[in-house]
This record gives structure tokens, sequence and C-alpha cells, in this order.
């Protein structure tokens, strides 16, 4: 069965009014900024990533954008990946910087753990275990939950082609309890997300096609999961990356301070302390 959603409203236009634009982030738990970066920066990144698929041998030389497909995405070296995409130059670019500014009305710091997904069509087959489950990025990432999510395509995305689906004010009812799924697994982990008896019927789902310079900011305790991959004729690539971003002033917790390969490297800390359940010392 298809899911339906609603549409993420653009709040580019409050972008210069800050009283409206915290009074949606309260009331909606996100802010969807259409066309609101430089998209000769997210291009660079996108040619980055694709850079970084042909140099591991996923697609053959010569590919672009518009013609790459690849086999699998858990294929490919993660790890390996992080040394092509030069996320932070895109992150702390100053036209990007100002406008992270504008949204928190403050100064910023942009976490070092970056996620990048690169992520072929599954059309026809079962949902890939490496989406996320409906989850609370404040359930993973801390102890302070005063960051926000930033998600960016890297090439323009459909309801087909997938992303990231959000709920609707859902983060008001704060930190929701999360129970292991066994659909959903990362580094041959159960991933824990929000079980459906949890998420009330009235709460409502929002997912819109984004385009490279679009991006989607959400709360902490927004809940937020996957959209698979199932385009067809054309079939396309999901490209896209998230990372948090949080007042320069607060706490810096594991996750903000260390790139996402070394934290992959050591399942004890940081966020995969919970996937895998391992307890942690670090926060
Ligand atoms: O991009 C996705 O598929 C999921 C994104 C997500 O769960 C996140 O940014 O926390």
């Amino acid at each position: 069965m298809t899911e339906t959603f609603s549409e993420y409203v653009d709040c580019a236009p409050l972008l210069d009014d800050r009283e409206a634009l915290d009074r949606f982030y309260e009331e909606h738990g996100y802010l969807y900024l259409r066309d609101a970066l430089d998209r000769e920066l997210v291009r660079t990144a996108a040619e980055q990533m694709l850079q970084g698929l042909i140099a591991l041998g996923h697609a053959a030389p010569g590919t672009t954008l518009d013609t790459l497909a690849i086999d699998s995405f858990e294929a490919v070296d993660e790890v390996a990946m992080h040394e092509y995409v030069k996320y932070d130059e895109l992150w702390n670019h100053p036209t990007t910087v100002k406008l992270w500014e504008q949204v928190f009305g403050e100064p910023v710091f942009v976490f070092k753990s970056t996620t990048i997904r690169y992520y072929p069509t599954a059309a026809g087959s079962a949902e890939p275990s490496f989406l996320t489950p409906l989850h609370q990025d404040g359930f993973y990432i801390g102890p302070n939950k005063d960051f926000r999510t930033a998600w960016i395509p890297l090439l323009p995305t459909s309801h087909a082609i997938g992303g990231v689906a959000i709920a609707d004010g859902s983060h008001k009812r704060g930190p929701r309890e999360h129970v292991i799924t066994e659909n959903f697994r990362r580094f041959g982990h159960p991933v824990r997300g929000i079980p459906a008896e949890e998420f009330g019927a009235d709460e409502q789902l929002l997912f819109s096609p984004m385009e490279p310079g679009d991006v989607l900011l959400f709360h902490a305790f927004t809940c937020h999961k996957s959209i698979p991959n199932v385009s067809v004729d054309p079939a396309g690539m999901r490209m896209s990356m998230d990372t948090r971003i949080q007042p320069a002033s607060s706490h810096r917790g594991f996750n903000s301070l260390t790139p996402w390969p070394e934290s992959a490297k050591d399942a004890s800390k940081g966020i995969l302390s919970k996937i895998t359940g391992t307890p942690t010392t670090a926060e």
C-alpha cells in the first residue's frame, strides 16, 4: 500500500521574520527552506559522491550524475566514501553558516558527524533494512537536545525516489519510547524505532519532493523515517546527506565532535552505542 503524505510548508519566505520563523518551528518542529543553499556547493558535493562511487568501483569511469546507478548501497565501503565527500566545506561555507545563523538567531556549531546516503532503487524487492524506522534523533544523540537535524538532497527527490518523512508537530510530546525493530539494521545490529502503537492516528506525516539547494531542518524530538527509493522508468539514485547543528554556546556531545567514520569504528560510543545497546561512557 502506498503511503499518502501532506507536503512540507516552504518557510524560506519567513527567513527575515524572526518571530514568524520561531513560531512556525515551535508549532511544527521543522523548517523547510526551498532554494536556500548555494546550488553550486550542493552540486560539488554530488559530484564528489559520484567520484567516490567511481573510484571505489561501483560505477564505470565516465558515469555522470544523470546516468548513475549502483547495484547496492551495502556493497559500498561507507567509511571510504567519507574521504571523497567534502561535506564540511559545504556545511561550513560562509553562505551556509549565514543561513544556519539566520535560522538559529545566534552563532552555531555544525556537528562533525555527517551521514551520507546513496541509495539505488529497490523497486520490486523488500524494503532495504539500512533505512531508518520511525525515530527521534534525540533518542540517539545528546546529551543536549537543542540541536536540529539538517537534511539535504544532492539530487532531486520525488515520492518514488524517497527521502525523509517527518511527523508534523510530533516534537511537542517530547522523547518517546524506542524499541528494537528487526526489519531495520545497521552494521548488522537491529535498530530501535518508535512502535506503531506509540504513534497517534492523528499524527500527520509530511513528505515533499526536494531539489538540490533545499534544506529540511527538524527538531531533536521530531519523529521521522526513511522513505525508500522505489523509482522505475526512470529509476534514479537517492543521494542525500544529513548532519546536526546546535547553538555554538551549547555543550558538545560525542556525536557533535566525532566524524562519522570514527564513530562507525567504535561501537561503544555515541550513536552506535544506542544501536548496539552497549552502554556509553562518552556522554
Ligand atoms: O535519509 C533518510 O533516509 C533518513 C534520515 C534520518 O533518519 C535522519 O536524518 O535522522
